[in-house]
């Protein structure tokens, strides 16, 4: 087993947390003695504790001289526990290897300078693409202030959300339905505008799944034109709702939703609408790493005319519904095709009877 294949066990450790550690990263960390795994660790829902205190408690008097794969540098700074780096060095570790730096201020290299202080040998930088990857959200929130954000289409072969009349239940099928339920799990929130929310009064949460965890459920709502007698409204005592409103909301609606238990977050209105950077912000500001976009159509194109999509998620179901349906995408309001925004393709695979692709901004 080399460095690389323990830096992997220590991923999917950490990924274990996607979803649920915000505003912290989902870290894993791995403890090894002569070739044997003694300790495995990732970060808890809610972010606390960090993995390596896990993973040093499971491996008890073995860390002496052992080494310590994690994920993300151990912290250095003293927040509720005491910083990992630390830990790391009582428990008497030789040797951490770790996959990426930390950019929290707070860290930035001096976990790092902590173990090499304290005897310990430090290998840096192994599996750093897939480790940035897969804390591509907390890295963002640190460094740019924005979450990541995953833009979910789910439409016909020929681009279709819905017929004219506004039918869309259900284009894609049961199986294509349950990634996506899988998917919100991963993610701290889920997001719809306000003419999805109005025209399908959905309830975003996770269902079938023994699902353990539930993300934030956010409508952006300039107006707050969604009602609290919705499902969400009657449900945000249970599951979080937080509603993105701009200036101008009626403060009748804003004391019905408060009312209900949700969040009201008031954002800067931009020329059409709420700003989608300054939702963003916002959104990041109280915590949130990844975000779940579901649509709808000017929603998703706000997002990616403002280059804030990190990720298209694209079901393709094998239906056709012609010009008179609605399309999956607002306006981009091109010039010519060469500003068209381009992604290029990360993976492709069959979900039932479903096409499902990934794609990446170029
Ligand atoms: C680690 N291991 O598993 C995680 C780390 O508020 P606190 O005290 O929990 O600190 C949060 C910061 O700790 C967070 O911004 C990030 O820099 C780091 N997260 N560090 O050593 C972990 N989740
Ligand atoms: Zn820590």
């Amino acid at each position: 087993m080399t460095d690389a294949d323990h830096m992997a066990h220590a991923l999917r450790l950490g990924a274990r947390g996607l979803g649920r550690t915000w505003p912290n990263p989902a870290v894993g960390c791995v403890i090894v003695k002569a070739g044997r795994v003694v300790g495995r660790g990732w970060t808890r829902p809610g972010g606390r504790p960090h993995a390596e205190p896990v993973a040093l408690a499971e491996a008890g008097v073995a860390a002496l001289g052992a080494t310590a794969y994690v994920t993300l540098e151990p912290c250095a700074h003293h927040g509720r526990t005491p910083p990992c780096a630390e830990a790391l060095a009582a428990a008497g570790v030789a040797r951490v290897v770790t996959a990426a730096g930390d950019p929290d201020p707070r860290v930035a290299g001096r976990g790092h300078a902590l173990l090499r202080a304290a005897g310990i040998a430090v290998t840096e930088g192994v599996l750093e693409a897939e480790a940035r990857a897969a804390n591509a959200g907390f890295l963002k929130r640190v460094t740019l202030g924005l979450p990541f954000v995953t833009l979910k289409l789910a439409a016909s072969v020929d681009g279709r959300i819905a017929t004219a009349s506004g039918e869309s239940r259900w284009i894609t099928g049961a199986h294509a339905r349950r990634a996506v339920h899988a998917m919100r799990m991963r993610h701290d929130a889920v997001m719809v505008g306000v003419g999805t929310a109005l025209a399908d009064d959905p309830d975003l949460s996770v269902r079938d799944l023994g699902a353990a965890h539930q993300p934030v459920r956010i409508v952006v709502d300039s107006l707050l034109r969604h009602s609290c007698d919705s499902r969400l409204g009657r449900t945000a005592r249970h599951v979080p709702v937080w509603l993105c409103h701009g200036p101008d909301a009626p403060e009748a609606a804003r004391a019905g939703w408060r009312a209900a238990g949700a969040l009201l977050l008031e954002c800067e209105a931009g020329p059409d609408g709420l700003d989608p950077a300054a939702v963003m912000r916002r959104l990041a500001s109280e915590g949130l790493t990844r975000i779940f976009c579901e649509g709808g159509a000017r929603l998703g194109a706000a997002l990616v005319r403002a280059g804030l999509c990190d990720e298209l998620v694209s079901f393709t179901a094998g239906k056709l519904i012609g010009e008179e349906g609605r399309g999956a995408m607002g306006p981009l309001r091109l010039a010519q095709l060469a500003g068209a925004p381009a992604f290029r393709l990360a993976s492709v695979e069959t979900v039932g009877v479903d096409l499902l692709a990934r794609w990446r901004p170029l």
